[in-house]
């Protein structure tokens, strides 16, 4: 056991590059937002910058960003699933600031060359950061359009070695009840699983997120690092991982084991099949105020020219 943890072979931390201890509290630059939404959003910028060194991630765009404006970092922080801090829409911005997310560890291990317990920080040195404008669609009808800052999977995993017998990713949330309120409950099989094919995992659309904004990712979000699959229902986009593991089985997620009926292991966005209890042909855009508006819901989220192949041949209704 002893062996499959010792320690990650990555490079040395580059001079200079900003570490999770760097990190500003969320509540700081949470009411900074606020700030920037009144007037003289730009002369609060330059203001803050000069007083308060707030960690800026240095990021690169990238041509997979959609055109489409993004919501607000209000939008995008009030508004939550993550059950590990209450089911309410509002109580993870509440109270996810009691989770700690540095020092912060990922065990990867399973069918992987260099298996070991990684930290924040090895796992994010000597990597290009980009901004990634996702479209996003939660299974429960919503979406909104959120720019975040990640790195592609992919990167980490061709770090760590997939070996050939490989086939799934397995990812695990962080259980910590002491700080997670949601986990208190026993009505929910804690800790939060996931999981992706392998050709899913290693396609270049799926990143892992330790960012929003070009600033480190909130608590609410998923930090320190989180997944995002921007073709899929928002549920397979786990947050604060812990572990991930490669697998040669189909590892069991979740909502699917749940409620298999309704949550299926691909949850590939999809108008044409409903969920048992409601329509998925449109989605509620969230934001707008008193006029929130739908729009029609994309096959693959918007994502089919890059996503589809992945599928051929498969039926969609049965692996939904
Ligand atoms: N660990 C964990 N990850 C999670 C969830 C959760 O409850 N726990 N909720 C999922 C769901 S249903 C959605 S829609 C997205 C929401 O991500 P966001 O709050 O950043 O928009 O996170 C997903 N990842
Ligand atoms: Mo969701």
């Amino acid at each position: 056991m002893a062996d499959r943890f010792r320690p990650a072979p990555f490079r040395p931390q580059a001079p200079g590059q900003l570490g999770w201890a760097d990190v500003t509290p969320p509540q700081a630059w949470v009411n900074r937002r606020a700030l920037l939404a009144g007037a003289g959003a730009a002369l609060a910028l330059g203001a803050r910058a000069a007083a308060n060194p707030i960690p800026t991630l240095e990021v690169i765009d990238s041509p997979l960003s959609t055109d489409e404006a993004p919501h607000s970092f209000e939008e995008i922080t009030t508004y939550n699933n993550f059950y590990e801090f209450g089911t309410g829409k509002s109580d993870p911005a509440r109270r996810a600031h009691t989770l700690t997310t540095s020092p912060w560890e990922v065990v990867i291990d399973g069918l992987v060359e260099r298996p070991g317990t990684y930290s924040f920080d090895q796992i994010t040195e000597g990597v290009t950061l980009e901004e990634r404008i996702y479209r996003f669609r939660c299974v429960e009808g919503w979406s909104r359009v959120v720019p975040w800052v990640g790195f592609e999977l992919a990167v980490l995993l061709d770090r760590v070695g997939v070996l050939p017998e490989a086939r799934h990713v397995a990812f695990e949330t962080l259980e910590r009840p002491e700080e997670m309120p949601g986990q208190r409950r026993d009505n929910f099989p804690w800790p939060y699983l996931e999981g992706l094919r392998l050709d899913e995992a290693m396609h270049p659309l799926t990143i892992l997120v330790n960012g929003l904004y070009r600033e480190p990712l909130p608590n609410q979000n998923g930090a320190p690092i989180r997944l995002i699959v921007p073709w899929k229902y928002g549920f397979k986009s786990i947050k604060s991982i812990v572990r991930i593991t490669l697998t040669e089985d189909q590892p069991p997620t979740t909502w699917n084991m749940l409620q298999p009926q309704e949550y299926g292991y691909f949850a590939n966005v999809n108008p044409e099949v409903d969920h048992p209890r409601w329509s998925q042909a449109t989605e509620r855009v969230i934001g707008g105020g008193l006029f929130p508006t739908r729009q029609p819901t994309l096959m693959f989220n918007g994502y089919g020219d890059q996503v589809a192949h992945l599928y051929e041949g498969m039926d969609l209704r049965v692996h939904y």
